[in-house]
């Protein structure tokens, strides 16, 4: 009877009763606390005839699933503002999965009514070369190449085990069973992710299984987005803030701040919610709006994570109050403002608007958790500002010194995750110049060669301490 009770006052479909869930429409890889806060919770907040399910599936969290499918998908999103909460219950996910549970993944993507598929794998997740295409070499997509040349023997063999290769799994199974076109949609802080997609996927079709990439490059429409929410990890403080607020017990609850952007870019063949309703935003050329929040925002995010781990800070919101920190990130910004078309993206506003969010206290974003898998993201963040100062004849000393800033901190990093790791490893066995040259070329293998910017990387990783 106890128990029975207990089980009452978790959050689930019972305790917490729906008019009607809305049928799978839309299958996301990457369940995570980013996808909860943005897709998912823009979906639900469109969907207000309850038409546009999301089938889940987790990437490298498999309890992510557990805790959310005990759930029956639902959870409480905490929109956390400078001054206080609000909750709400989100309820567009309606299954959540492990990733490796292929069948379903395969099943669902053989279906008409499945119209988008949603990516939410990381920018390591896509497996690119710093030139865009597909990395054969490195053992996870080889390892899909084989898998995928036999997918008639799975699901016994295992099966692709990266997201793209699953994918690509259920796109072959998708055009066997002439299912019709279907939407893919990237999520994930990459530059023109759109084409990033498509390099990925198509590429990989293409090494293992050519007629499928033709049905690829016919039949699915990669949709290009700029995506935009604070969401930093939840704390078991937040289960009890839920407890009290709900009167019921989540296991999952996601913790994000009140802003929140959408910008998308593509064609739609088998529908899409009306996502417009929630305030996404759609576009002819979405280039400009991707680099504003690649550069200002995730640009100024890595700037302060590497500065401010050096200089003993442990949030967002700690190190903007270092009055190096903040010099730092105007300047930044400053040259980023340059190469951007400043008066139709209203910088002014936005650089206004980003450090109230940085500010926000209450978010309390891990340094931490923005420093890894820093080879990709400053790929993305600040080597196309240094280009483009360093071919206007400017030294980039602003975004130079987001590369100098983690140079300086894997040189010191207790833990580092990165896909490079390897690379980052080999380089830190030598000294001086010939470390500084390594460790950029596992960024940039131009910027490496080039010794007027890497002496000025040198020059500026000694003022981050100081
Ligand atoms: C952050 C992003 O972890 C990171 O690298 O810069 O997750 C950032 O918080 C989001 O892109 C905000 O939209």
């Amino acid at each position: 009877m106890e128990t029975q009770q207990r089980a009452q006052r978790t959050l689930n479909a019972q305790t917490f009763p729906l008019p009607k869930r809305p049928p799978i429409r839309i299958v996301h890889l990457g369940l995570g606390a980013f996808h909860r806060a943005h897709e998912a919770w823009y979906t639900w907040k469109a969907d207000s005839e309850a038409e546009w399910g999301i089938a889940c599936f987790t990437g490298r969290s498999p309890a992510a699933a557990t805790a959310l499918a005990s759930q029956d998908g639902l959870y409480t999103l905490i929109e956390r503002s400078a001054t206080g909460d609000t909750f709400q219950v989100v309820s567009s996910i309606v299954e959540a999965r492990d990733g490796s549970e292929l069948a379903r993944l395969r099943e669902l993507l053989r279906a008409e009514t499945t119209a988008v598929v949603t990516l939410t794998i990381t920018e390591a997740g896509y497996h690119l070369l710093p030139n865009g295409a597909l990395d054969l070499d490195q053992p996870a997509v080889a390892a899909d190449i084989q898998a995928l040349r036999q997918s008639e023997d799975l699901p016994d063999n295992g099966g692709p085990s990266t997201p793209i290769g699953r994918l690509v799994l259920g796109l072959g199974d998708r055009m066997s069973a002439r299912a019709g076109e279907i939407a893919i949609v990237c999520c994930d802080n990459l530059a023109d992710n759109a084409a990033a997609t498509r390099n990925a996927v198509f590429g990989l079709a293409q090494a293992a299984d050519p007629p499928l990439a033709s049905w690829i490059a016919e039949n699915v429409s990669f949709v290009g987005t700029s995506v935009d929410r604070i969401t930093p990890r939840t704390t078991d403080a937040d289960l009890d803030i839920v407890r009290e607020y709900l009167g019921l017990e989540d296991h999952s609850p996601v913790v994000t701040e009140p802003f929140t952007n959408w910008i998308l870019s593509g064609s739609f063949p088998m529908g899409r919610p009306a996502w417009e309703d929630a305030g996404a935003v759609f576009v002819e050329n979405l280039e400009p709006y991707e680099n504003r929040k690649l550069w200002l925002l995730n640009g100024a995010h890595s700037l302060l994570a590497y500065t401010g781990l050096q200089r003993g800070h442990t949030t967002v919101a700690e190190a903007l109050l270092d009055p190096y920190c903040s010099r730092w990130v105007q300047e930044f910004w400053d040259e980023a403002e340059r190469n951007l078309p400043s008066k139709e993206l209203q910088i002014s506003a936005y650089r206004a608007a980003l450090l109230e969010r940085f500010s926000n206290k209450r978010i309390s974003h891990q340094l931490s958790q923005i420093a890894a898998d820093g080879t990709h993201k400053l790929r993305m963040r600040a080597l196309p500002v240094i280009q483009a100062e360093l071919s206007a004849g400017r030294p980039a000393t602003g975004a130079m010194r987001v590369i100098s800033a983690w140079l300086g901190w894997v040189q010191g990093a207790e833990t580092i995750q990165d896909p490079a790791i390897e690379a980052i490893r080999a380089a830190l066995q030598q000294d001086g110049r010939k470390r500084t040259e390594s460790l950029t070329a596992t960024i940039d293998q131009q910027l490496a060669q080039d010794p007027s910017a890497l002496e000025l990387i040198e020059k500026l990783a000694g003022s981050v301490r100081s």
